[in-house]
């Protein structure tokens, strides 16, 4: 967590990439070292869904090709590693199922204890895409309709109040629409702690647009996954040079 605030003091917003351990394949390690030379300030490793026996395997590939965090982004209590930096200690706060506010966590919290990683509180808002996506569907949420910022700003005041350390706004893994502006302005303007936006976001101009309205942290999964070496390289370079450039 202190890397990400340091870095936020320094470069304004980051570029987080998400590592799904189902999609990946040989070239994984590869990957990773590009995107370090990229530039790209940390990985996220997770899933709504695991289908693989990958998870562990995939974060120790990870670590072993990159030197900055690697930090799992759990969709369950069977995605955790002890080859990782930290864990967002996410609650999904849009659930209507306390297995996903505390359930999950509370199993959790004696692993993560006992592997030593750094458990970073997190507030997981799902907001509503135009779809159902796995996310909304796996966490069992009642996800903010696009037009109501109101109650995604109470949302994120309730995480601040909370103590929580992070804001993560989702619109859901291959969403139609990434997270409004509207709602990263408001929200913005309201709490102090910082904002993960993902979801659907699939070209530099959307990131800029979104780090513009406040978003701290930019996190893409989907567009990355299919290529590789040289549209790889450069695709990345160009997000991070978007995202960096909105030095606050
Ligand atoms: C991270 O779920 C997202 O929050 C990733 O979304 O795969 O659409 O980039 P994409």
């Amino acid at each position: 967590y202190s890397y990400i605030l340091d870095e936020l003091n320094r470069k304004g917003s980051l570029y987080f990439i998400l590592i799904d351990p189902d999609k990946q394949n040989q070239n994984l390690s590869n990957f990773i070292r590009i995107a370090t030379d990229c530039g790209v300030d940390g990985f996220f490793v997770g899933s709504s869904l695991l289908l693989s026996e990958n998870f562990n395997k995939c974060v120790k590939i990870v670590k072993k090709n990159t030197n900055k965090p690697v930090i799992i982004f759990p969709g369950s209590i069977y995605q955790l590693s002890k080859y990782a930096d930290a864990v967002l200690f996410l609650s999904v706060l849009t659930s209507t199922n306390t297995e996903y506010i505390v359930g999950q966590q509370t199993l959790a919290s004696p692993i993560i204890f006992k592997y030593k990683i750094e458990a970073i509180s997190t507030a997981y808002l799902l907001i509503e895409s135009g779809k159902m996506t796995s996310a909304i569907f796996v966490s069992q949420s009642k996800p903010i309709p696009r037009d109501k910022p109101d109650i995604a700003i109470a949302y994120s005041l309730t995480a601040q109040y909370f103590g929580m350390k992070l804001i993560y706004l989702e619109a859901g893994s291959g969403a139609d629409n990434s997270v409004p502006i509207e709602i990263i302005q408001k929200i913005k303007s309201f709490v102090k702690i910082p904002l993960i936006v993902g979801g659907g976001i699939r070209d530099p101009e959307t990131a800029l647009e979104k780090v513009k309205a406040g978003a701290d942290i930019i996190v893409t999964g989907n567009i990355l996954e299919n290529i590789s070496g040289k549209n790889a390289k450069s695709l990345i370079s160009e997000f991070v040079n978007a995202i960096h450039q909105n030095k606050k």
